[in-house]
């Protein structure tokens, strides 16, 4: 190995540790945003969330919204409705819980301007760890229409990749 090569290997793993840190207790996987069309109000946000040792969401904030809630989706009376999960989405340890269209979401509502597709918009996870300490994670959500291509793959193969089974469809 050369000097070169040794400095690029360290400069590697320094970055690589550094990754690592800050996305240590959470891992956020398959983020995406519902692109708007203007006068719309509201949209959703999903994403696939694991907390290495247990969690709970226990709030989003965006700079682009207003208001922004984790909402869940569920039967009343024959009637599918949303509302605000009261006191927090709980991540059990090491499982993978996904954040998807017709079930549980990230609200952002009172949108300041529409959602533009193939924009970005930045959302703020707040986390509580089971000793109740809270720690927020920034992300950047690639703004879509649909669930973008290739999403439910890329999820699979990191699952294989930390020795577990993929989540069933
Ligand atoms: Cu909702």
């Amino acid at each position: 190995m050369t000097f070169k090569s040794m400095m690029t290997a360290a400069a590697l793993a320094a970055t690589t540790l550094s990754a690592f840190a800050a996305g240590d207790a959470v891992e956020v996987q398959n983020a995406w945003a519902r692109a708007t069309v203007k006068g719309q109000m509201a949209t959703g946000a999903f994403m696939t969330l694991t907390a290495k040792d247990g969690a709970k969401l226990v709030g989003v904030a965006s700079p682009m919204a207003g208001v922004a809630q984790v909402h869940e989706m569920k039967m009343e009376a024959g009637v599918m409705k949303m509302a605000e999960v009261k006191g927090g989405l709980d991540l059990p340890a090491g499982k993978a819980v996904e954040l998807k269209p017709g079930g549980y979401h990230v609200m952002l509502m009172d949108l300041k301007e529409p959602l533009m597709k193939d924009s970005t918009v930045p959302v703020t996870l707040i986390f509580k760890d089971a000793k109740g300490v809270e720690y927020k994670v920034d992300i950047k959500m690639p703004v879509a229409k649909t669930v973008p291509e290739g999403m439910g793959k890329a999820a699979a193969m990191d699952h294989s990749m930390h020795g577990k089974p993929a989540a069933k469809p």
